[in-house]
Order: structure tokens, then sequence, then C-alpha cells
């Protein structure tokens, strides 16, 4: 018989209905595995994007949340990379180090855990979550909406302790993302331009990246103009509402930066903002990453011609940072003051309200609200 620990969780039981935070039994970690008692988790729109419906690989019930932090509390059988009490940040992009991926050199997209994540399975295609003796699943390999959670021991980043991890959980995802797109995908160098589309946790989590890398304009756009003090904080040089205008934005853009920018970054999920972001873009060498997400069906159109003029398309993931080798050194950095994360929460609250950080983020009120156990 297995054992199986009590936990809090905040359950999908249905796409567009309410989280329902209940008692969950949480099966102890297996071979290779991890039980992490999460301490804070932010909640990112990705989160929200699956619970809509919108997810092609959405499933249900289950345990959403991908941007935490906690502590080890358990270990299965051959764990060898962490123990009980360290510090750690679910990874939703593993690393394993020897699959295709990680050895090529060229991605951060590890394949060891990928295709069971998907289906909301550990990498023996069975669930650790039960609710009365009915499995619930996974999410993203993380489902840091559960006081309690296992992951595979390849999918958890070993941190310093000395990190807050009420801060930290936001470099689970949103702060790593946006920062990583602008200096590991697009690899923006210092005198660059850059538009930003979208100011919510990860654009402006792009503005930081692209501050640091040292662009000379750093343009922020977005349609709620309350994301645009913060914008400025963090380093945007220019503020743009496209509802000011009645002509395509990327018009706008091209006109403001003597034939358009250098890079741009969609960070809001919406096929027709991809194609401006493309397309604001200068003729010959401007490069557009998408990181946003968007819902199934969906498709990305422009005239083949802007790509014929030299314009690329291209997107990232988790910021193209490999997770376990990489993020306890961007831990290391924002310790050592290199950027602040507290300027994203607007929001803390308990696992029992975690319906509220919903609402705020769909009326735009919030960055990132942080859930705490
Ligand atoms: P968010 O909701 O906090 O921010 C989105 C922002 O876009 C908001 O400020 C909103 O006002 C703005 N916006 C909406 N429509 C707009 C429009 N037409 N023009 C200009 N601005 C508009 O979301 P977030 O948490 O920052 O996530 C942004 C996107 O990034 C989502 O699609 C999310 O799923 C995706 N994401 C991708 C990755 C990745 O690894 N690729 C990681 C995290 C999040
Ligand atoms: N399941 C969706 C795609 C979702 C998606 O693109 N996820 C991003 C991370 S968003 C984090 O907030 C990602 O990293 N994708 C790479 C991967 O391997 O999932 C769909 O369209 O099926
Ligand atoms: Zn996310």
């Amino acid at each position: 018989m297995s054992e199986f620990i009590k936990s809090k969780a905040a359950i999908a039981w249905g796409p567009n209905q309410s989280l329902s935070v209940e008692e969950v039994d949480v099966m102890m970690p297996k071979k290779g595995e991890v039980m992490v008692k999460i301490t804070a988790t932010g909640v990112c729109h990705t989160d929200a994007f699956t619970l809509s419906g919108a997810d092609p690989e959405g499933i249900f019930p289950a345990i959403l949340g991908h941007e935490g932090a906690g502590v080890v509390y358990a270990v299965g059988d051959g764990v060898t990379s962490v123990e009980v009490g360290d510090h750690v940040i679910p990874l939703y992009t593993a690393e394993c180090g020897e699959c295709k991926m990680c050895t090529s050199g060229k991605t951060n997209l590890c394949s060891a855990v990928r295709e069971t994540q998907g289906k909301g399975l550990m990498p023996d295609g069975t669930t650790r979550f039960f609710k009365d003796g009915q499995p619930i699943y996974h999410y993203m390999g993380t489902s840091t909406f559960s006081e309690y959670t296992v992951l595979p021991e390849i999918s958890l980043a070993k941190v310093n302790k000395a990190a807050s991890l009420e801060e930290i959980c936001l470099l689970g995802c949103g702060v790593t993302t946006g920062m990583g797109a602008v200096t590991n995908t697009a690899k923006v160098q210092v005198g660059d331009t850059v538009a930003i589309f979208g100011l919510g946790g990860i654009g402006l989590s792009a503005i930081i990246g692209a501050k640091m890398a040292g662009a000379s304009r750093i343009i922020g756009i977005d349609i709620n103009t309350s994301k645009f003090d913060l914008a400025t904080k963090l380093g945007a040089t220019d503020l743009v509402n496209p509802k000011d205008f009645d002509k395509p934005i990327q018009a706008v853009i091209v006109e403001m930066t003597d034939g358009g920018v250098d890079y741009s970054f969609e960070c809001i999920g919406n096929v027709d903002v991809m194609r401006s972001a493309l397309e604001c873009c200068h003729k010959g060498w401007g490069e557009s990453v998408i990181i946003g997400v968007a819902g199934a069906g969906q498709e990305i159109s422009t005239r083949p011609f802007q790509l014929v003029t030299g314009r690329v398309w291209r997107g990232s993931a988790f910021g193209g940072v490999k997770g376990r080798s990489q993020l306890p050194e961007i831990v290391e950095r924002y310790m050592a003051g290199e950027f602040a994360l507290n300027d994203f929460i607007t929001h803390t609250m308990g696992l029992e309200d975690i319906n509220d950080a919903f609402d705020l983020m769909h009326e735009g009120k919030s960055i990132r609200t942080v859930i705490h156990y």
C-alpha cells in the first residue's frame, strides 16, 4: 500500500468553473520523484488560459499552478540531486541533461518527461493526486496550487535557501520568461530598439531584460494604461496605447522608429497582435519573438513578403532558460540586487481566495498575485 499525505489544493473540476479549494490525498514520491511543500505560488495568465478551456492540452479535473517555490518534503528512491529541506523551484520545462534536446545545445525544451506531462501524468503514466479515491491530473508537471506536490527530480531547480520563496516563485515562470526571451532568445544588444506588446508580468519582465541588455529604446504597448507607471519605473522609454490611434499599431511603431524596431516581443497571446509585432520590425533584420500563448485553433498570418524582406519570426518558452543549470544563477543575480521581484507582487492572499486572484487578473488590476499556504 502506498502512503499518502493530506494536502490543501485548488481543484479545477472543469473548464470555466471556479477553482474549488479542497483537501486531497497526495501519494508519496516514487523512484526518481520528489514531494515538495509549496510555500508560495504566483498565478500566471497561462493558468487562466488553461482554465478557460482554450488549451489543447487542458485536461480536467486537474490541479493547476506552475509558478511556485517551496521546500523538499520527501524524496523517492534513487533521488540524489536534492534532499529534504532543500529550497526548490518547480520546473515546467525539465532538464534531464541527456535527451536529444538537452544535448543539442540549441534549446531548453527537454523531452524526457514532456509527453506524460502534457497528459497530466507522472512519467510512469499515473497521478499522485486523489480526491476520495478519484485520480486528479497534474498540470504542466508542477501543480503548485497544492500545498504538497510531486515532481520528477529532473523538474526541480535547487536554489539558495537565503532567497525569499514568496518572491522567487515568480522566477518559476513569469520573470524568467520575459527577461530570458530578451537576453537569451533574442540576444538584444546595447543600442538596439525594442517593442514590447502587453505589459503584464511577462511584458514587464521583458522590459527588465531590455534595460539590462542596454536597449536604446524600449517601447511598451498596452491597452490598459494603468500598467504604464511600473513600465516606466522598470525602464520603458516610450508607452503607447493602440486605442489612441486610428491606424494599425505597427504603422505607429514604424513611424516612431525610422522604419521599425530591431526586436519585438508579443506578451499577450493574441494572434492579431503577433502579426503587428512582426510587422513593426525593421526591414532586413528585425526579429519578433512570440511569448504569448494562443488558444486551440488559432493561427498566425502575415504576408510572406514580410519574411522575404528579412524579418524573422520566432518563439520562446521559459525564456530559453535551462532550469536546473541556469535558474539557480538567476536567483543569485536577484539576490545580488540586479533586478527586483517585489515590484511585480501587487497582491498576496491565501489559497482559499485563489479565485479572487483570477478575477484581479481578468480585470487588469494585478501584475502578479502570490498565493501563500
Ligand atoms: P497578463 O494578463 O498579466 O498580461 C497581458 C497584458 O496584455 C495585459 O496588461 C493586457 O492589458 C495586455 N493586452 C491585452 N490585449 C492587448 C492588446 N490587444 N494590445 C495590447 N495589450 C494588450 O498576462 P501574463 O501573465 O503577462 O502572460 C502574457 C502571455 O504570456 C500569456 O499569453 C501567457 O500565457 C504567456 N506566457 C508564455 C510563457 C512562455 O514561456 N512562452 C510563459 C508565461 C506566460
Ligand atoms: N499547452 C499549450 C501550449 C502552452 C505553452 O505554450 N506553454 C509554454 C509555457 S506558458 C507558461 O506560462 C511553454 O513553455 N511551452 C513549451 C512546452 O513544452 O509546453 C498548447 O498549445 O498545447
Ligand atoms: Zn506561466
